[in-house]
């Protein structure tokens, strides 16, 4: 009997992946670069399953059922297209190949098209979840040749994660690269949850004093709320962990944040796109200050350390502090679909935003309770432009307004850094405020450059130009916009 699909890259999340089609009764075929890695899964991991393996490509192209699906689980970039080459000349018309890595998605959708031409299906699939998600149930984004997805279907919502109403956690997300531009935005969200966390852990501990038991209660007193999700638990637990001499480990870990790269390509999106994504762009630019930790000693010496205490009554504090977080979740995710919204656009991806929600529901970092209230605005409503918009999180918003004011008006005042919480409140107050000071810019624009304005006396899209000082000319610049 033939394999009903092969994988590539015998690595953490190939190994895992495999493991977890097998038990879904998958026949799967596998290899690796480096052949002895296939004899290590084959002889530890896979002993006793019916995984096979494959020591060239020729040989697992050859175990294969027609059409051949072919997923590869390796390091994103050249990697991808180096094994695309290889496997391109000994499949057929009608084969699938699967990228399943951290594809940046404008090369998903240059391998798509480019392998459109040669008969052969793609998809980039986006797999969230690390490890555990891999083994036990990820979440899945596939995009790109929709013909290959009724082939790759079953078993790809047979190993990915279930909801608590059982629905897989993988759906068709669109063409070309949606798959992987949905699962860059994840993963930017999650840069925006991880650092809203940071900055109450450290509110609490600078501000309030409190100790890392005390933390721990309160994250524990925060999962029961509307802020259930995994990464408040795996912070409660962090935060409980203790070295071997019974402090808390977390404290000893240096203070600079590493990064892969998706939120920095989710920022240059945003840019890229004119979506205004400040708090996840914040929290990449947090991790960017971290990382200068000999400056930020020197300069804490320079200008002295700080007295960062927060008077007050600390149940007050923690309860307000909570709230401010959960508001600032909301303008995350708020900020993410649009830019979802406005990549779909201007793909043709015809996203379906209700349907990204439930796909991250379960198996992968950013799952939690807070998507199915996103999952049902978007029953409501399907083309919300704001998420913040729908009843259900309009409420929570105003609310938490007057909690989220003091905490960031305290942090500026104490100096606690916390740029997504107050970037997100100062989102919000640009959002909802129907004139912004635009006007002025629009006329210094005009006054050194001739760049034009509208008047909101006039026809939009009526341009004018003033000679401000009677000095300039009556020319204009050629009005556009980048
Ligand atoms: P890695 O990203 O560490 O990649 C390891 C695999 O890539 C091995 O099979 C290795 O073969 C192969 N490889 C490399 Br590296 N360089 C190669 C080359 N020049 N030619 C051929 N093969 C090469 O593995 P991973 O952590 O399992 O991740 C796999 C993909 O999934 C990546 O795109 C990653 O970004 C993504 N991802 C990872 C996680 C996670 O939590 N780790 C989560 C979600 C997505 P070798 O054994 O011969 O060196």
């Amino acid at each position: 009997m033939k394999g009903d699909i092969g994988v590539i890259g015998l690595a953490v999340m190939g190994q895992n992946l495999i493991l977890n089609m097998n038990d879904h009764g998958y026949k799967v075929v596998a290899h690796n670069r480096t052949a002895e890695k296939v004899d290590e899964f084959l002889q530890g991991p896979a002993k006793g399953t019916n995984i096979v393996g494959a020591y060239s490509l020729q040989e697992l192209v050859d175990k294969l059922e027609s059409p051949r699906k072919i997923m590869l689980m390796v390091r994103a970039g050249d990697v991808v297209d180096s094994f695309i080459d290889k496997l391109v000349p000994l499949l057929d018309k009608g084969d699938i190949i699967i990228d399943g890595g951290n594809t940046n998605f404008p090369d998903t959708n240059r391998r798509v098209a480019a392998l459109k031409e040669k008969g052969i299906h793609f998809i980039g699939s986006g797999v969230s979840g690390g490890e555990e998600g891999a083994r036990f149930g990820p979440s899945i984004m596939p995009g790109g040749s929709p013909e290959a997805w009724p082939f790759v279907k079953p078993i790809f919502q047979a190993i990915s994660a279930k909801t608590e109403n059982n629905e897989p956690c993988c759906d068709w997300v669109g063409n070309d690269g949606a798959g992987h531009f949905v699962k860059m935005v994840h993963n930017g969200i999650e840069y925006g949850d991880m650092q809203l966390i940071t900055e109450a852990y450290q509110f609490m501990k600078d501000g309030l004093g409190m100790t890392h038991d005390e933390m721990q209660s309160v994250f524990i007193e925060w999962n029961k709320t509307e802020l259930n999700s995994y990464l408040v638990e795996i912070t409660s637990d962090i935060l409980g962990y203790k070295d071997t001499d019974g402090e808390p480990l977390v404290e000893k870990i240096l203070d600079t944040a590493g990064q892969k790269g998706t939120g920095k390509w989710t920022g240059i999106n945003a840019l890229d796109m004119g979506i205004p994504l400040t708090l996840i762009t914040e929290s990449v630019f947090a991790r960017c200050l971290s990382s200068l930790k000999d400056q930020r000693v020197e300069a804490e010496e320079l200008f002295g350390k700080k007295e960062s205490i927060v008077e007050g009554d600390k149940q007050v504090w923690i309860e307000a502090l909570r709230q401010a977080l959960l508001a600032s979740k909301i303008i995350s995710y708020a900020q993410g679909f649009m830019l979802m919204r406005e990549a779909s656009n201007e793909n043709g991806w015809d996203l379906n935003y209700g349907n990204v929600a439930l796909m991250w529901r379960g198996g992968c970092i950013i799952r939690s309770a807070f998507l199915s209230n996103i999952r049902d605005a978007y029953d409501i409503d399907p083309e919300l432009s704001f998420l913040g918009s729908d009843s259900y999180f309009k409420g929570i918003l105003e609310n938490s307004m007057t909690a989220w004011r003091k905490v960031a008006a305290k942090s500026m005042e104490v100096g606690i850094p916390m740029p997504s919480m107050t970037s997100a409140l100062t989102f919000l107050d640009g959002y909802t405020t129907a004139r912004l000071p635009a006007n002025l810019l629009q006329a210094q624009r005009d006054y050194f450059g001739a760049h034009t304005y509208e008047r909101v006396d006039k026809p939009k899209g009526e341009f004018f130009h003033t000679n401000w000082t009677g000095k300039g000319g009556d020319v204009s610049s050629t009005t556009y916009n980048s």
